[in-house]
């Protein structure tokens, strides 16, 4: 039977990406996110092109109970989840904290670090049980340094970054590894999401270099699961060879 990989926020993005790559690998694929038509496209991508299992669950990462009636209460088939991608996430807004939304600002925290908190509270005790297990957290170079106006954003992802490294401490003796991949600019429909459904501000990120793709990003998670049990490549941070910064770029 397959190992079993579990990608939150997989229906657009770095998540899909990673779901295609992980299943070119040969795993089964759990998918998530909120979008239920996109899961079940991907499924079918998954288990047609790709000829692996795939188990799509719609839900929201910010609500605790929907995390356990989903990842906690899996088939029996499903249940020995052996890679956990924490991806689902996202910015929205990019203003000055004094004139920031607080609503923005619940959604952000809720859902990159509560989503990821709850998700990996589900998973990690059935890791424990088996001994055996690989967690992957997809940060930012908004996790390493800060941007104006970045401000909650990257409060989060300096949250997934500490969280990481205290789940690899915590989770070492039951020989669980942990990983973070913090990507810079990527093109997905993360500025479009972050800008609210402006599709021309969110282009805008992108002119004048070339971003990476989402797989990209992939394919170093693919890396990263790939690598033999003796290997942890902990943390890995990839930027487009245009970016050298948060804020710096070569246009
Ligand atoms: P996308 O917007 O393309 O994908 C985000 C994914 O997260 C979607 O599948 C979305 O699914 C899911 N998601 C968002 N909110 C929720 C929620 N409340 N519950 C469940 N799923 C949710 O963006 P990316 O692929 O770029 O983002 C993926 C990760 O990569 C994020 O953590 C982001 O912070 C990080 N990242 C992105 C970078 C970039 O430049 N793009 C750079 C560095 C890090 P749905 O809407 O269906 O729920
Ligand atoms: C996404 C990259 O630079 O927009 O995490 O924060 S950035």
């Amino acid at each position: 039977m397959n190992k079993i990989a579990c990608i939150t926020g997989a229906t657009s993005g770095i998540g899909e990406a990673v779901a295609l790559r992980l299943a070119a690998d040969h795993f089964d694929i759990i998918i998530t996110g909120r979008r239920h038509d996109r899961l079940n496209a991907l499924a079918g991508r998954l288990s047609g092109d790709c000829g692996v299992a795939a188990l799509p669950l719609c839900f929201d990462v910010r609500e605790r109970q929907q995390v356990e009636e989903h990842i906690g209460c899996l088939p029996e088939r499903w249940q020995n989840i052996d890679v956990l991608v924490n991806n689902a996430g996202l910015a929205v807004g990019l203003n000055p904290l004094h004139d920031g939304l607080t609503g923005d600002w619940e959604r952000m925290i809720d859902t990159n670090i509560n989503g990821l908190l709850y998700v990996t509270r589900t998973v990690a005790p059935h890791m424990i049980a088996r001994r055996t297990g690989h967690i992957i957290n997809i940060g930012s170079i908004a996790g390493r340094e800060v941007y104006a106006n970045g401000n909650v954003y990257c409060a989060t992802k300096y949250a997934v970054d500490a969280l990481t490294k205290g789940l690899r401490m915590e989770l070492l003796p039951y020989g669980i590894r942990v990983s973070q991949v913090a990507p810079g600019a990527v093109e997905t429909e993360f500025s479009t999401v972050r800008f609210k459904g402006d599709h021309s501000r969110a282009d805008n990120v992108y002119k004048g270099f070339e971003p990476l793709h989402a797989a990209d990003v992939a394919d170093v998670v693919g890396y990263i699961v790939g690598c033999p049990p003796h290997v942890n490549v902990a943390d890995v941070l990839v930027l487009p060879a245009a970016q050298a910064s948060a804020s710096l770029f070569r246009n």
